[in-house]
């Protein structure tokens, strides 16, 4: 091979070449699998030994002065259609450069995570639960029987399990979770008593969706296990958890309520934060329902594995999109899943 002719020849092809397209071209001529260089290496075996040395060097010197040239050419190349771009016609270096939208938290996440902060700081531990949940947790161990009366309270979403492939197993009895209770058994199952856990997630209903109750929405479950726990207890856990949503001490007072998996049972309200006298918040009443709670049902607790006898505990259901709904002034819970940007991009 000639070297310096060939190496000549390759300068004046890439200096000729207009545009990059032209200029792979060439590359590729030299430097491809089936290029000049490639050829003149796949000849070395067939040489005398003598010139096998001076041959291989001579390829690989091209290979790299032609690889140099190459990316020469090619930055020139850039710089030169950038230079066109800026001094071509319609070019208004005043513009403002395009936009780059940015996200933000949704409300829903913004109050989870203050919640999350506020719980772990008293010592909780954030778990999370399955959204496709089994009979069993949602309902049976929860001391809802399948012919139980309180059943009719979630109007259910039931699945199909979609064969082995599902990973469940045959015959499991499937339904979108009605509420985060099923998390309280996981736990039980879980850890060992004594134990304070949150499990903030989605919950479904097969609701008539109005300005509150749509049929997907946030719950918060709590739970506390441990030795001689009283409604003390809860009230106290409550008052603080009031105190770091609302920035100050709200009055609260308990209603009795029916959960199956609480006895006692309470709906907890709170002196509406937003008036002395009564608002549309709070309908005119001065109070605003917030939770419904109560001590675990010692069922509840045999169903977890925990021996009733020797450990007891509160549990309470927080409405967390109603929650959101009340520190923002949102006044239809369908906002929170309607996606549209006019409403997010106010958070
Ligand atoms: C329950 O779901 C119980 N698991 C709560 C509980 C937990 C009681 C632990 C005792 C111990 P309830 O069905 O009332 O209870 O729902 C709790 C809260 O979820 C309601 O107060 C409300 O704020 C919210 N909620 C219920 N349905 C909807 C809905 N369709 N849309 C928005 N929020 C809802």
């Amino acid at each position: 091979m000639d070297y310096e002719a060939t190496l000549s020849e390759a300068r004046e092809k890439i200096d000729a070449c207009a545009d990059a397209t032209s200029l792979k071209d060439v590359e590729r001529h030299y430097l491809g699998r089936k290029g000049v260089v490639a050829k003149h290496l796949a000849s070395i075996g067939a040489l005398p030994p003598e010139q096998r040395k001076a041959v291989g060097q001579g390829a690989n010197r091209l290979k790299q002065a032609v690889q140099q040239l190459v990316e020469a050419r090619a930055a020139a190349l850039d710089e030169a259609s950038l230079e066109a771009e800026r001094s071509g016609e319609g070019f208004d270096p005043s513009l403002p450069a395009a936009r780059l939208e940015t996200g933000s938290l949704h409300p829903v996440t913004l109050v989870t995570r203050e919640l999350e902060d506020l719980f772990v700081s008293m010592g909780y531990t954030v778990l999370d639960g399955p959204e496709v949940e089994l009979d069993h947790y949602n309902f049976e161990a929860l001391n809802i029987p399948a012919d139980h009366p309180a059943r009719d309270m979630y109007d259910t979403f039931f699945v199909r399990a979609n064969g082995a492939a599902s990973g469940w197993a045959e015959g499991s009895r499937l339904l979108m979770r009605t509420h985060t209770s099923p998390v309280q058994v996981r736990a039980m199952e879980r850890l060992d008593p004594p134990f304070r856990v949150i499990a903030p997630g989605r919950c479904f209903r097969h609701e008539t969706t109005d300005a509150t109750h749509d049929h997907t929405f946030y719950q918060m479950e709590g739970m506390v296990v441990g030795r001689d726990i009283s409604v003390g207890h809860l009230i106290g856990a409550m008052r603080t958890l009031l105190r770091g949503i609302f920035g100050r001490d709200l009055g609260v007072r308990l209603r009795p309520g029916y959960f199956p998996f609480v006895e006692p049972g309470f709906e907890l309200d709170a002196r509406c934060p937003f008036c002395e006298d009564g608002c549309r918040v709070c309908k005119q009443s001065t109070w605003i329902e917030l939770l419904p709670c109560g001590l675990v049902h010692p069922n509840v607790l045999s169903a977890g594995g925990i021996d009733p006898e020797a450990w007891s505990g509160f549990a309470f259901g927080l409405g967390l999109s109603r929650l959101v709904m009340l520190r923002y002034g949102i006044d239809d819970v369908r906002h929170l899943f309607g996606s549209d940007l006019r409403f997010l991009e106010q958070f």
